[in-house]
């Protein structure tokens, strides 16, 4: 992927398929969905739930407020482009591999005698996906090219070295296609003879041949779909046939590495690593392949470089990598976890730029958002449930009847921010603060200040108030989702005010609001802890209707969040570590996201054993053979999260500390790693032994005041003096920009 075009690349000696993508592909057109007769309706939704009558409630918000459609509109694929290459079903020596440093996918066979090498790869600089046939002898390459497409769709060939499909994206639900989009490949033939069909090209006895494929629709924005598909593909194609192939290579792979080299990994190599990708998940169980963890963390970079770069769209459930035109859950925006933990480990990794079109999409949410808002509820400010599709609808949607143990939470807008507010945080890009940011969670904490309701304890609370996507058994046995003040609704609630205060103050603005934000912060539901011990989920001690549930939503102020940490708040903490227990104990963690999610939750509560221990279960069991994450057929949000998981094991910076080794198992005793991220805008590097800092260093990009510590002490060096800096203890140390502090391991 170049982060607009996507490819799966299939392998394969007699017939190649590449299954493409382009990211602004969805179903439908600009639509509002916001229910008209919603408006007034929450009065009585807030009765209902206050007299504990929560299956009314339930089925009173369902009838009234859900959106029209009930669903939103899905990702769709362009279609295939098919090769075929006669007499190449038997081969010897097969191999396929996808280059994580070149970001090039290469096939290499031998047939009779004649090596033959293809390689493909995804242009970011000439907006092309490049498809290069090689043979080790001349007049070697024989081929057949087409294109297919389960779109509406009109494919034909046009001279000898062009074939175009002319298409229409679907309707939905509905909602009419309003999207016009083209496919265009260009067959370049080295030598040989070039003939064609109607829709196809055929090349006979060439020496070698490039095939460059442009893919564009007319989406110009979410309200506006005006734009002229042909004119782009044929913009793409201006240029890059008249570079040498050696060139678009060398392009492509300098682009990618400019990110790609930011940070490197080592958690140690064993002979498992030579074994090819598929076998090697089940070394790593058995600890004999800790490099495998290296390079699934590498992987998470990598697509993320492939489907997220300035002037795209974000990351959508499955990357750009979706073959269906129905795919599960549209391959759209989840904003209840799946969206922002694509984004998870772009700071920590140093993928910055990756983060650019998540803040693109907010910041056009927000403004539907803040449509929903009024329509929907008659408040200010703005937010949305917990879908976006690129129309970025912000309303209430859910599967079949739109239940509202999904629909009902109007707080992704908060959820939204906290990946907002953490970009400032890693990169202290002021600007960005200023321009882009603090605009959007002003706008977030407006909806939450109003939406926030004053109960009979005089405790700020939501209401009605789910807990994603969990469900209760209420005192009369019936399932309920729909209640009051969810752990989750009052822990986004107060990072939210959290940030918007910091951010007002660093910018020297709106003191009234700052006040406010700390004022009702303080007056939030506090936790409560359950019968079990654990962190308790929805205002009352309720029992769960699924105790393994995927979602660990009444977490979430240990991670994302940051409310709850062993120091600050260890009765919290231990209720954490029991309510894991519990979710695992029956089931939990059981698809890919969710294990990743649990990975992070054990780093931050410095558990390293349990963490590696979940790391494990990502690998041997949500993970395909390709490293892609399982959740049926595949998403993406796994292989982000896991990534994510990873580094926090490694390093912190959540708490106003920058921790070193938090959470480092003893699998990994022996490792490196440089150019990671912390908050405050410090790069990390650093080498450890025996499960011991060894030396490293932090350096200050912006500059400023850095705390520091390690579980086991450091010996430190600033501006050339020595600090030691004790076991479990934190210095802190004044930095300018490019200043660094020298790490050693503690004598
Ligand atoms: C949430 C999750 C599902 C899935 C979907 C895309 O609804 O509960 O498991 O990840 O998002």
């Amino acid at each position: 992927g170049n982060g607009r075009l996507g490819a799966m690349v299939f392998g394969g000696t007699a017939a190649e398929r590449l299954q493409l993508n382009e990211d602004t592909l969805y179903a439908g057109g600009p639509y509002d969905p916001n229910n008209r007769e919603a408006l007034g309706a929450l009065p009585e939704a807030r009765r209902l739930i206050f007299e504990g009558r929560y299956r009314e409630a339930n089925d009173w918000i369902g009838a009234r407020m859900m959106a029209h459609p009930i669903k939103q509109m899905p990702y769709e694929p362009v279609g295939d482009l098919n090769l075929e290459f006669p007499g190449h079903g038997e081969v010897r020596g097969y191999r396929r591999e996808l280059d994580l440093e070149t970001a090039v996918v290469r096939v290499s066979y031998d047939r009779d005698g004649v090596a033959f090498t293809r390689e493909v790869f995804a242009s970011p600089v000439d907006q092309v996906i490049v498809v290069h046939l090689t043979a080790d002898c001349p007049n070697q390459i024989h081929f057949v090219a087409h294109l297919s497409t389960p779109q509406k769709a009109d494919i034909r060939s046009e001279g000898l070295d062009t074939i175009v499909m002319r298409g229409r994206n679907g309707d939905d639900a509905g909602i009419k296609g309003a999207l016009r989009f083209e496919a265009r490949v260009t067959v370049l033939a080295h030598g040989g003879t070039t003939a064609n069909g109607t829709d196809r090209i055929s090349v006979s006895h060439a020496d070698s041949a490039t095939l460059l494929i442009a893919a564009a629709t007319s989406y110009t924005s979410y309200k506006d779909t005006s734009g002229d598909p042909e004119a782009r593909v044929r913009a793409c194609l201006r240029e890059a046939p008249k570079k040498p192939f050696e060139k678009l290579r060398a392009d492509h792979i300098r682009e990618h590495q400019r990110l790609f080299h930011r940070v490197t990994i080592d958690l140690g190599i064993t002979e498992a690593a030579d074994l090819p990708t598929d076998q090697r998940p089940a070394k790593f169980r058995e600890g004999a392949d800790p490099q495998l963890a290296a390079l699934y963390y590498q992987y998470g970079r990598y697509l993320l470089i492939s489907s997220s770069r300035a002037g795209t769209q974000p990351a959508n459930l499955q990357g750009i990598w979706n073959d269906s035109m129905t795919p599960p859950w549209d391959s759209k925006y989840t904003v209840n976890i799946n969206a922002e933990m694509n984004y998870w480990h772009a700071q920590s990794t140093g993928l910055q730029e990756c983060f650019e079109p998540f803040v693109d999409m907010v910041s056009e949410l927000a403004t539907e958002g803040r449509r929903m808002a009024q329509r929907l509820y008659g408040l200010s400010g703005w937010s949305a449930h917990h879908n976006t599709d690129i129309w970025r609808t912000a309303a209430p949607v859910g599967g079949g009847s739109g239940d509202p143990v999904w629909s009902t939470w109007p707080m992704a807008g908060a959820w939204l921010c906290q990946n907002l507010w953490d970009h400032f945080a890693f990169t202290g890009d002021l600007g960005y603060l200023r321009d882009r940011a603090y605009p959007l969670l002003k706008g977030a904490t407006e909806f939450v200040l109003a939406w926030l309701y004053e109960d009979a304890d005089g405790h700020l609370i939501t209401c009605p108030s789910t807990s994603p996507e969990n469900k209760f058994i209420a005192a009369d046995g019936r399932l309920g989702a729909v209640t009051r003040a969810s752990a989750m609704d009052m822990a986004l609630a107060w990072e939210l005010l959290t940030h918007t205060a910091q951010a007002a103050a660093l910018l020297g603005v709106d003191a009234s609001l700052q006040a406010q934000c700390l004022a009702s912060r303080e007056r939030l539901m506090p936790y409560q802890i359950g019968g079990q011990g654990q962190l308790q989920e929805w205002d009352q001690d309720f029992r769960e209707a699924e105790p393994g549930h995927r979602h660990i939503s009444h977490l979430y102020g240990v991670y994302p969040g940051h409310q709850i940490t062993p120091e600050a708040t260890p009765a919290l903490t231990a209720a954490v570590e029991r309510s894991l227990e519990l979710r695992l104990a029956n089931g939990g963690g059981h698809t890919g996201w969710s294990c990743a999610w649990i990975i992070n939750q054990w780093a931050r509560l410095r558990r390293g054993e349990r963490a590696k221990k979940q790391l494990d279960t990502l690998l041997q069991r949500s993970t395909y053979p390709n490293l892609f994450d399982v959740h049926p057929p595949f998403q993406i949000d796994g292989n982000f999260g896991g990534a994510a998981g990873i580094v926090e094991m490694l390093l912190q910076s959540h708490d106003g500390v920058v921790r070193l080794l938090p959470a480092l198992p003893a699998a990994w005793s022996q490792g490196s790693v440089s150019g990671l991220r912390a908050r405050g805008g410090f790069v990390i590097s650093m080498a450890w032994r025996r499960g011991r800092l060894d030396h490293g260093e932090v350096r200050a990009t912006v500059g400023g005041r850095c705390a520091l510590g390690a579980p086991t002490g450091l010996a430190a060096t600033y501006r050339g003096a020595p600090v030691m800096v004790e076991a479990h203890t934190i210095a802190s140390f004044e930095l300018e920009p490019g200043e660094g502090v020298q790490l050693q391991r503690a004598p």
